[in-house]
């Protein structure tokens, strides 16, 4: 069984070749809409969380032995510690890389020290435990990749938090939410850089339920929580694809798009080690051809996941030409997710809209029938400075998605909302820190609760 975490769930391996074209509807965790939050008591939220934590532990304890009976045993005479197959490896003595790559591929990152391990039973625990709990999940579906995941984004929304709810929480105290409050999370939600049009919106919804009715400030901050995670969910629901996966089985081709340094290729490493540890087979194609150094980064990613990098080693080499090869390579080993890293800057910017719209149409000729997304990536920490540089390549790269990123190190968390209400795109991944697993599907509910989490 394998943990596909763009969906979030647990697969059949059967399941893991071919995905019919009716799975495209949502399965496991409903991407955010806050209606679907189930109301508990404190008390039976923590009692849910120590119920999940000794259902983890269980787990864990029997996947240890599991691995243990399953380790290789040494064969008279023959040393099998340096036994290590690659996906190359695997090419060249004609296996057919579709049909073993679950299983080298878990292996192979089974021994990855960056496997998240279920710690202790603390605050952060219970208060993952508690967001998982409130979007209707049951005790034994929780994962240890969930926790560890909604641990590292609560960290890494600590500035954003810090600047934001600490100063929020103080002004609301426990009284009932005056005008003069709401005037005063105007300047935070500015400063948060959530932009104005969505402060605008929340403003003015927040006014308008408090004309109808008293708030105290439990209250307000759940109306407030509900606003944020409208604004976010607003793109989503447009797109009509409640998360961003890859189809198993079929050509799935993810361009990723943005300005110089805002984290592509790191976004692109990463996003090949989520869908090599969720089962998906995947190529990456080196078309940043203008930074020398550009294809060895990218191969050095290549080969923390064992994913294979497609590239041309000459100098200034066209890009449309890299994808053009890794498309062809891509369809004749039936590559489920081809990722595209691009470049961020040229000569004079005109060029590189140019380059990206060529791409582009190279994409649209060649594999017609794959699922095409340009995700634009943002440096959270830019703000909506960033954001406006960043929709200048809305045209040229017909973009579909945002990839959020350095969410860790910057209280500009607001810019998620900006995002999603001025740019009208689906944010689909946020990352928040450089290691291997710092990047997940985005979930508005957990984002909002992140964000402003009272404890
Ligand atoms: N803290 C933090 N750093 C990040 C994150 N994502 C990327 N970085 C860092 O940002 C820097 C730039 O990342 P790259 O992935 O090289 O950015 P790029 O967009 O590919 O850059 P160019 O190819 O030059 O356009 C690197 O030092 C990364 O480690 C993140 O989520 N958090
Ligand atoms: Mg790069």
């Amino acid at each position: 069984m394998t943990y596909d975490e763009f969906k979030r769930k647990i697969v059949d391996d059967q399941d893991l070749k071919v995905e019919s074209s009716d799975s495209k509807k949502s399965e496991g965790l409903d991407s955010g809409s806050s209606s679907t939050s189930s109301k508990l008591t404190e008390s039976e939220s923590l009692e849910w969380a120590k119920q999940a934590f000794e259902s983890l532990k269980k787990k864990q304890e029997e996947l240890r032995s599991e691995r243990n009976q399953n380790e290789v045993k040494p064969i008279d005479g023959i040393d099998v510690s340096n036994i290590n197959v690659s996906n190359q490896e695997l090419n060249l003595v004609g296996i057919d890389h579709q049909e073993s790559r679950n299983t080298i591929h878990i292996n192979s990152l089974d021994s990855d020290s960056s496997e998240p391990k279920l710690g202790e039973f603390d605050e952060t625990f219970a208060w993952s435990a508690e967001v998982l709990a409130a979007q209707g999940k049951k005790v034994e579906e929780v994962s240890v990749e969930e926790i560890d995941w909604l641990g590292r984004l609560r960290r890494g929304l600590e500035k954003s938090r810090q600047g934001f709810v600490t100063e929020l929480l103080e002004r609301l105290g426990d009284d009932p939410l005056t005008p003069e409050v709401v005037d005063d999370l105007e300047t935070l939600l500015l400063r948060a850089d959530a932009g104005v049009e969505a402060t605008d919106q929340i403003l003015e919804a927040l006014r308008r339920r408090l004309n109808e009715e008293v708030l105290d400030s439990r209250e307000g901050l759940r109306f407030l929580k509900e606003q944020l995670s409208k604004i976010l969910d607003s793109p989503i629901e447009a797109s009509q694809k409640e998360q961003l996966a890859p189809r198993r089985g079929s050509l799935n081709i993810w361009l990723l798009v943005g300005v110089n340094g805002v984290g592509k290729t790191t976004t692109l490493g990463k996003l090949a080690n989520l869908a090599v540890r969720s089962g998906y087979s995947c190529l990456i194609a080196a078309a940043d051809t203008f930074r020398a150094a550009a294809v060895e980064q990218v191969k050095i990613w290549g080969e923390r996941s064992n994913v294979s990098v497609i590239s041309n080693p000459s100098a200034n080499a066209d890009p449309a030409a890299v994808v053009f090869d890794a498309i062809g390579a891509a369809k004749s080993k039936g590559i489920d997710l081809l990722l595209v890293d691009t470049a961020g800057r040229l000569q004079t910017k005109n060029n590189l809209m140019e380059e990206l719209a060529k791409v582009r149409r190279i994409i649209d000729k060649l594999a017609p029938e794959a699922s095409v997304e340009s995700l634009l990536v943002l440096d959270a920490s830019q703000g909506q400075n960033g954001l406006r540089q960043a929709m200048a390549f809305a045209k040229s790269a017909s973009l579909t998605g945002v990839v959020i990123t350095k969410l860790d190190g910057t209280s500009r968390g607001g810019v998620a909302m900006a995002v999603s209400s001025e740019a009208n795109l689906p944010i689909r991944f946020i990352g928040a820190g450089e290691g291997i697993r710092d990047l997940r599907p985005f979930n508005s509910f957990e984002f909002v609760e992140a964000l402003l989490a009272n404890r």
